[in-house]
């Protein structure tokens, strides 16, 4: 009998990568889609044949509870969420909805339709914001920076305290930020590859940026998704830090990306105000280390690797 598993937020970057991945443990494969009016299954195009997609939105708990019992999974993952930071400023309360009380209607219905589900939790480096310590470990403690942050917190919590409320297999994975070909335009690091790349050809003169300091500890999603699935394959159920250990600066991203192309970063890359946050995040590096010795997880893809990865995708995709 293969597992089953239902992933929610399957259209996303990190949902695209662990559908593969469950696929290829011998699973089937089920995601959560809500009602847009375009559908946009760009990710998992190429794989959709092999999942199964059942209707629900984190705002509504009838429908997550009805996917429960239609898949009947054994697992689930929950990766929806209202993602952009940014965009947590400019909706607050549409970003509590989904990404707090999202993870409460979903851990709601596991306990609910089957308490023996295994849950998944997508939690965020963004809870440690100011942080307390170098590097972050899974007991720094939080302060969140943007209303994105407080609603990860709030989730984080209400996994915790599913699991020792009800004993549930909850686990809360904190990862730092992750990356890939696949990244929503609007996240710093395919911001800047899809306009190397299109600079590259001479469709764009400049690219505008806020913050050149920040800096973060990102690796590679197709490795962080791997991770996801491990904490669902232990004995108990347990919480974990996923990062490389290594952090970089937004302005090292600009050289690697711009270098990449045989062009020079500072000849293209305007600091345009817009895109300041009104509380940043300014340094983040996570260490791995519980991950490496209690799951035997470590990253694949190192930084230059990654973003070289990613602009050379995007000039690809131009290309065609
Ligand atoms: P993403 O690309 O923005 O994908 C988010 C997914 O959530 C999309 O499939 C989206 O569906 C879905 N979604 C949004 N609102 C929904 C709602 N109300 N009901 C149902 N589905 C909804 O995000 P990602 O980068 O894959 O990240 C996956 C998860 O990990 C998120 O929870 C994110 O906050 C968290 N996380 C990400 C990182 C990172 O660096 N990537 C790091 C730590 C934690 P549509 O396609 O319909 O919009
Ligand atoms: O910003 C700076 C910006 O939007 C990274 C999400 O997946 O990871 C992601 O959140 C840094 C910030 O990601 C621009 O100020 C400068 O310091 O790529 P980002 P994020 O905010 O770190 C965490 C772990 C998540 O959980 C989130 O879901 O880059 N920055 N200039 C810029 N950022 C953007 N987006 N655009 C700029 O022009």
């Amino acid at each position: 009998m293969p597992k089953r598993a239902l992933i929610t937020g399957v259209t996303g970057q990190d949902g695209s990568y662990l559908a593969e991945l469950l696929l290829g443990e011998g699973y089937e494969v089920s995601g959560m889609v809500r009602r847009t009016s375009n559908v946009n299954y760009e990710r998992v195009e190429h794989i959709a044949d092999k999942i199964r997609f059942v209707p629900g939105d984190l705002l509504d708990e009838g429908s997550i509870v009805a996917a429960l019992r239609d898949v009947q999974p054994h697992e689930v993952y929950n990766l929806a969420a209202q993602s952009f930071v940014t965009t947590s400023w400019n909706q607050p309360m549409f970003t509590g909805e989904a990404t707090a009380l999202g993870v409460t209607r979903v851990l709601e219905a596991v306990r609910q339709v089957d308490p023996s589900i295994r849950y998944y939790q997508a939690s965020s480096s963004e809870m440690f914001g100011k942080v307390r310590e170098v590097p972050q470990d899974e007991t720094t403690p939080f302060y969140p920076r943007s209303p994105y942050g407080v609603a990860k917190v709030y989730g984080h919590w209400i996994t915790i305290n599913y699991r020792e409320s009800y004993d549930l297999y909850a686990c809360s994975g904190i990862l730092f930020n992750h990356e890939s070909p696949r990244r929503g335009l609007e996240f710093v690091t395919r911001k800047v590859t899809s306009s190397v790349a299109r600079i590259k050809a001479g469709l764009d003169r400049e690219l505008r940026l806020g913050n050149l300091d920040a800096k973060r500890d990102w690796g590679f999603a197709g490795d962080y998704v791997r991770a996801m699935w491990l904490m669902l394959q232990q004995d108990v159920p347990d919480d974990f830090v996923v990062a490389t250990g290594e952090t970089h600066s937004v302005r090292e991203l600009c050289e690697i990306a711009f270098g990449r192309a045989g062009l020079d970063w500072t000849a293209y890359v305007v600091v345009d105000e817009r895109f300041l946050r009104p509380a940043e995040v300014d340094l983040l590096v996570g260490s791995p280390a519980k991950a490496a010795e209690k799951l035997g997880w470590t990253p694949t893809v190192a930084f230059a690797e990654l973003v070289e990865m990613m602009v050379d995708a995007d000039i690809e995709r131009l290309r065609r």
